[in-house]
């Protein structure tokens, strides 16, 4: 594929007034006819042509308001629709029909089958496998959509939009007719049919319209709806009250499916789900799953006002629409749950998945300015990152200013395709600030490093902090720009009070932040009476790497006394990395490993502290990932020894809790009627993250084997499993445990897949045969995504030592799998082809065997341009 730029950015030559799409709906013959309204903009050349873009179509029909167009104005070529000799003025219609079929389409983009369920995927590009179209963000239009289908296959008829009506059709057949008033582009097109269930509920707007809410599921599986249905209530109601956002069309409908590439997908009043974020009750779902359930549908139900009221302009806007909906998703669900440990969950993420991201050869800027293909933008940068970007312009103006900024952007550009610039307007205008040095966050790549000392002055009462920011170089970026960073900040003196300079020099600051926007700061507060400790990046209010030699006795003081509950789950992590990092270094070495007590001493005392939320003390329990350990490494790593390194900790953090580690276990048992509310669900984190520690200080699987038996929800019953695996992979105890796992839940495979990742993330070297082994069971389905992400993609994403083998077996084993699933579908392949990102960050010997693979990879035939275009960027 060729490569598009942002300077080429240029409108289209025709305005498409309406289009209307009829589908005769047929497993392998589907008929399309699309019948659409232009004439040419005011300014276009005379003799412009109308050029559509098409993939992979079969065209049968083209007419030119309603007679066949003669052969000699068009052309069909490599996938575009050229029409010439056009009218220099008024309306003329074309009208496209083309024969699809459904049943043939594993991309699952365009219109494909699953279930027996038709359904669409059109975002990014997957329009123009369905007709030929403008099929891009800035072509803005209504559709009326007629659906003709067989009613005893396929009883619901669904589309964008408001029913206008429908009737018998001929023989066996029915119709149904939809209109959607607001104009949209086709990547929001959606068209479902089939024989599903429904929950139905409504909802009573702020201004007091009732909307039909329906979540369509497989029959039987209605009950395992209705937290999703609550989840959307929740949602509507909060963007309600904290957006002052109120939905807008009479119905909203949601439908589960269960081959699907993504996560959901936010089409105009028809969102489409991926069923693994719709589905759940105590027995099949965990915590994590209701906790992703609640997120993904306010994500695509915010959607509506953000990427669908106002939309993008190209492709290179695409975090306009994705990273401020992951920040409005991310605030609902700190307003619904722990502020606190949500965001430390964030952090952790955005840390273990973006931070990698932007520190290898995939980084890229949250507004790219050119790409080969589109699908591989929908990225941790775009998203996470984006959102960060987003959540630092509230902190930069203020919750206030921040608010006065979105209302002006709703009202501005509602119905526009916009630009990051049009946002970033909306808050200068809204505040007076200028935020042109801010804006680099949108165009600059990689994660800025800033590093910190500070000097203490008693005898002036002055305390001087001394920053230095520097922005690694990424791919087609060597020099950087300083950035405008802002850091919330306090200054805690021993009593357990904060210090309040008499004035602070050197740096801008408002409230509680700090701003930083020059290569090198020192900034000066006075009237300190004593020597405080500094906490900074509160909350992460930026989203960098801050290296600060902070004392661990002074980590210590903030991970027990900060008011900020992120601050103290950082500053522990900040005592944890350098000894794990140590370890890791002297496993490699051989040589003896050794953990600071006051790590241990900090870890347990927080663990046991009864005044502090569960979930927090899980979150801190949960030591830094062998993932977080590697990229502290930086380079030269080894995840044998960064594992044996880590194992080594905890050991002596075990030993050490034992006993506290027993009371947690039994003292937060929630027993009697699973809820899924926050408040439990942190008492069953941090029950589980003591049977952890538990099996490493008992050296025995009874405890976990007990705990498995007892279970009596999915989150406790796939914990003791996770334990009884990863801890004791070959007890009997751990057999018949997975076993009995499979016979009960061998009819609901979102709940094997949780028996898939388990087994595929078991430590250590014999994990790949284990893989090899598990796709060779009846439950194993090669061509539902879901499956081969959680055996194929939790193994390579989240096994480090099984797939890092030092043999480069694990390596191979990829890319036969991406050489094998690419010419099926190539998204899925790309996407798990990322799991090699950091390649390069490897010991020699494991980065060779990666380079290999990765040239095998590149040499394969008729490459898709997905995997072709993450290959080529690892290799370069
Ligand atoms: N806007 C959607 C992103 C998307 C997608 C979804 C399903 C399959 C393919 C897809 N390509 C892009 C999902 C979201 O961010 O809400
Ligand atoms: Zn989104």
């Amino acid at each position: 594929g060729r490569i598009i730029n942002l300077a080429d950015y240029r409108p289209t030559d025709f305005v498409l007034e309406r289009v209307d799409l009829t589908f005769e709906l047929d497993p392998t013959e589907t008929k399309c006819t699309s019948r659409m309204l232009f004439h040419r903009r005011e300014g276009a050349a005379t003799d412009a042509p109308l050029v559509l873009d098409g993939d992979e179509l079969n065209m049968t029909g083209l007419l030119y308001d309603g007679m066949p167009m003669e052969a000699e104005r068009f052309t069909e070529e490599d996938d575009v629709l050229t029409i010439r000799e056009l009218p220099e003025t008024g309306s003329f219609e074309i009208t496209v029909e083309t024969v699809i079929n459904p049943e043939a389409n594993t991309q699952l983009m365009g219109l494909y089958r699953t279930n027996g369920i038709y359904c669409t995927q059109c975002e990014a590009e997957g329009f123009r496998r369905i007709t030929y179209f403008y099929d891009r963000p800035d072509v803005l239009c209504v559709y009326t959509v007629n659906i003709i289908a067989d009613k005893e296959s396929c009883p619901l008829l669904l589309s964008n939009g408001n029913f206008l009506g429908g009737a018998g059709y001929g023989e066996g057949k029915h119709f149904a007719a939809w209109f959607d008033p607001h104009p949209k582009p086709s990547y929001l097109f959606a068209l479902v049919a089939g024989d599903l269930g429904v929950v139905e509920d409504s909802f009573t707007t702020m201004s007091g319209r009732e909307v039909a809410l329906k979540i369509y599921v497989e029959h039987g599986k209605e009950p395992r709806a209705s937290y999703a249905m609550d989840a959307l209530k929740r949602s509507m109601k909060w963007d309600e009250e904290v957006f002052g956002r109120e939905y807008d069309l009479d119905i909203f409908m949601i439908v589960a499916v269960s081959d699907f590439n993504m996560g959901a997908m936010e089409n105009k009043g028809l969102n489409v789900f991926n069923d693994k974020y719709v589905l759940a009750d105590p027995d099949t779902a965990t915590d994590a799953d209701y906790a992703n359930i609640e997120a993904i549908i306010a994500h695509e139900y915010f959607h509506n006002w953000t990427g669908n009221r106002i939309t993008c302009r190209d492709w290179f806007q695409l975090c306009l629409k994705e990273g401020l909906t992951v920040y409005r998703d991310h605030e609902f669900s700190a307003d619904q749950r722990s502020r606190a440990v949500k965001r430390i969950a964030e952090v952790r993420h955005l840390k273990s998945e973006q931070f990698p991201e932007d520190a290898g050869p995939l980084a890229h800027p949250v507004r790219p300015t050119k790409y080969r293909e589109i699908n591989n933008f929908y990225t941790t940068t775009v998203y996470e990152k984006g959102s960060e970007v987003t959540r630092m312009i509230a902190t930069i103006l203020g919750a206030e200013l921040f608010k006065k900024g979105m209302d002006l952007y709703f009202e501005r550009h509602d119905g526009d395709a916009a630009t990051i610039e049009d946002f970033v307007k909306c808050f200068e205008d809204a505040s007076g600030r200028d935020l042109s040095q801010f804006s680099l966050w949108y165009h600059q790549a990689g994660t800025p490093l800033v590093t910190v000392s500070s000097a203490y002055d008693q005898a002036k009462g002055v305390f001087t902090l001394s920053f230095e920011q520097m922005v690694p170089p990424t791919p087609g970026q060597s020099a950087k720009e300083p950035m405008h960073i802002p850091l919330r900040f306090g200054l805690l003196l021993a009593d357990g009070t904060e210090a309040e300079p008499q004035a602070i020099e050197g740096a801008e600051v408002t409230g509680d932040v700090l701003h930083l926007t020059q290569r090198q700061q020192t900034v000066t507060f006075s009237g300190i009476p004593t020597r405080p400790v500094v906490t900074l990046n509160r909350g992460f209010s930026a989203p960098i790497n801050l290296h600060f030699e902070q004392s661990p006795a002074d980590l210590a003081h903030i991970a027990r006394h900060d008011s900020d509950f992120f601050a103290r789950w950082q500053a522990l992590s900040d005592i944890a990395l350098p000894n794990l990092v140590a370890a890791a270094r002297n496993a490699r070495n051989a040589a003896e490993i050794a953990v600071d007590p006051l790590l241990v001493d900090t870890l347990v005392a927080i663990a046991g502290d009864e005044t502090l939320e569960p979930a927090f003390r899980a979150q801190i329990l949960a030591l830094p990932s062998e993932a977080d350990v590697a990229r502290e490494h930086g380079g030269n790593n080894d995840p044998d020894a960064i594992r044996t390194g880590r194992e080594a900790v905890m050991a002596v953090a075990a030993h050490k809790g034992a006993e506290l580690f027993a009371a947690l276990f039994d003292r937060n048992h929630t027993k009697g009627g699973f809820t899924p509310d926050a408040a439990s669900a942190g008492k069953r984190a941090l029950r589980n993250a003591a049977l952890g520690y538990l099996a490493i200080a008992e050296g025995r699987p009874d405890r976990a084997a007990k705990a498995f038996e007892t279970a009596d929800n999915m989150t406790d019953m796939s914990a003791a499993l996770t334990v009884l695996a990863h801890r004791f992979p070959d007890a009997p105890e751990t057999a018949a445990a997975l076993e009995a796992f499979r016979a009960r839940f061998a009819d609901n495979a979102l709940v094997i897949d949780k028996w898939f990742s388990i087994q595929s993330t078991i430590p250590g070297h014999g994990a790949l045969e284990r893989v090899r082994t598990l796709m060779e069971s009846p439950l194993f389905n090669r061509s539902n995504p879901n499956r081969v992400r959680a055996l194929v993609g939790t193994f390579a994403f989240a096994n480090p030592t099984g797939f890092n083998r030092a043999d480069g077996a694990g390596y191979r084993f990829l890319a036969e799998q991406i050489l094998e699933i690419d010419p099926k579908n190539p998204q899925l392949a790309a996407r798990i082809l990322t799991s090699m990102r950091s390649w390069r960050a490897l010991e020699d010997v494991r980065s060779d065997h990666a380079l290999n693979a990765l040239r095998t990879i590149a040499a394969g035939e008729k490459l898709s341009s997905d995997v072709s275009d993450i290959v080529e960027r690892m290799l370069k």
